[in-house]
């Protein structure tokens, strides 16, 4: 996601993994290369200073004990102070009256319209079960009722809009009166963008909250936009005091800078990120997994997520445990590629778990390939699917005479499976990496996900 961003820090980890102690001497190149790497990817000056001074400050003369090793502690601390800068931990949605109206606020194209409809969709999810509706206030761009009519038709959400009004102050009253008599819980406004910050905008914004009375403003903002995103951000919240910020285009050339900062900057938290152009890619903002992915770390948390969104329970738990366990047969091996192809691509599903990234190398599995896998699988016997024996060259010869393959393709198979294997026994537990499975926290974190 924040490709160099994060190759550049992996680098800085790795360059300390020989050291004994951390030192001043021996931090001091990573320490400026840290820094390096936050200014290049638009983290504001200042927030950079302060970061680099406090982690500086606790790695220099922390104990390491024995079983992590100087650059994973120096990791830690990095990431710790990461997810302090974005804000701790996840919040909650709560809503504290009815109907709990929304405001999005942002600069053209930071993707408002659609980030109203993914609200809505991940309300409708079984954990919030909210009935929404979509309300269209941005009545400048002539496409921008259609475009909001389209998106709540393909999520099933009525969208408020009046044919003709030009006034956005009309079209909220109404909105909220109808949605009082028809009981519906939550009410999100879509408001009207502008290249840059003008007066006009900020008036009409200032009305449309004077009317409405928003719990909730919060500020769109692109990733792809850097620096420029937090200090908007902070115009907006002087002007409308924003309750907090949406990070979206988190896809795509996202940088780092607008993550780390904007939180910090506007004193208001990052509640929610869009992740793609879909309704679906959307989710509530997590600092920790955001500190994961900046950092390389992988993304556990996200990862259960999408896998109970596809699996169901049985499935879903099995992986928890095999993740947990880090001990899969061939047999769990053959159950989990076809679980993870319904997931999406078996590199992606890799790739968000933890230390995966810079491994994966050729682990692509493509349709043909797969079948290629199931077949060498199922000409194993019993026992060597199990993983109770060592299948030497002779077991080999005859698992890939009996599947119709090439000696090559089972050594390839069985390379990618020890990998695999390797990688899940790799997992980070510590704390701070947030991938601790046994943490109480995290346990009931993941068995709520699973409900
Ligand atoms: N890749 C990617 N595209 C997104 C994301 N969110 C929105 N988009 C796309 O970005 C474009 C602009 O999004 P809109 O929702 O129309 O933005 P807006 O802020 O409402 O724009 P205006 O109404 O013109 O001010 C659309 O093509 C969206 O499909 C995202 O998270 N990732
Ligand atoms: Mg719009």
């Amino acid at each position: 996601m924040f490709g160099a961003t994060t190759e550049k820090l992996k680098n800085v980890f790795s360059s300390l993994s020989r050291v004994k102690t951390l030192t001043e001497e021996n931090l001091s190149d990573a320490v400026r290369e840290i820094r390096l790497a936050l200014l290049d990817a638009d983290v504001n000056y200042s927030i950079t200073k302060d970061f680099i001074k406090r982690v500086k400050e606790r790695a220099i003369g922390t104990d390491v004990i024995k079983s992590v090793s100087p650059s994973e502690k120096f990791a830690e601390i990095v990431h710790d102070e990461l997810v302090s800068l974005m804000g701790t931990e996840e919040l909650p949605l709560t809503f504290a009256k009815s109907p709990y109206v929304m405001m999005l606020v942002g600069l053209q194209g930071s993707g408002k319209t659609t980030q109203c409809a993914k609200l809505a969709h991940l309300l409708q999810k079984k954990e919030y079960q909210k009935k929404s509706m979509l309300v269209a206030c941005d009545l400048q761009r002539p496409a921008a009722v259609k475009q909001l009519k389209i998106l709540g038709d393909q999520i099933n959400v009525p969208v408020f809009s009046i044919e003709g009004e030009s006034n956005p102050t009309k079209v909220v009253k109404g909105a909220v009166d109808k949605a009082k008599k028809e009981g519906i819980e939550v009410v999100i406004l879509d408001t009207a963008g502008r290249l840059h910050i003008d007066d006009d905008l900020m008036k009409e914004l200032e009305t449309i909250k004077s009317i409405a009375d928003p719990s909730e403003i919060l500020f769109v903002a692109s990733a792809a936009t850097g620096q420029e995103a937090p200090l908007i951000a902070k115009e907006f919240d002087e002007r409308l005091s924003i309750t907090g910020s949406i990070l979206t285009m988190l896809d795509g050339s996202a940088r780092a800078g607008a993550a780390i900062s904007i939180a910090e900057i506007t004193q208001k938290p990052l509640k929610f990120e869009g992740i793609g152009e879909k309704v679906a890619d959307f989710q509530i903002f997590n600092p920790t997994s955001m500190a994961d992915r900046i950092l390389g770390m992988g993304d556990i948390i996200n990862l259960v997520k999408k896998a109970e969104e596809h699996l169901d329970d049985e499935n879903s738990k099995d992986l928890e445990k095999k993740l947990r366990k880090a001990s899969f047969t061939f047999d769990d091996y053959l159950k989990q590629m076809s679980m993870m192809k319904k997931m999406g691509s078996f590199k992606g599903i890799l790739k968000m778990l933890p230390g995966m990234p810079s491994e994966l190398g050729d682990l692509d599995l493509s349709e043909k390939e797969t079948k290629r896998t199931e077949a060498i699988i199922l000409s194993m016997t019993k026992k060597e699917r199990s993983g109770l024996v060592e299948i030497d060259f002779s077991r080999r010869r005859r698992i890939a005479k009996g599947s119709g393959t090439a000696l090559e393709d089972v050594n390839k198979l069985l390379k990618g499976f020890k990998r695999i294997k390797k990688l899940f026994k790799k997992m980070p537990r510590g704390k701070g990496s947030n991938l601790d499975l046994k943490d109480p926290d995290l346990q009931s974190k993941l068995s709520s996900f699973m409900k």
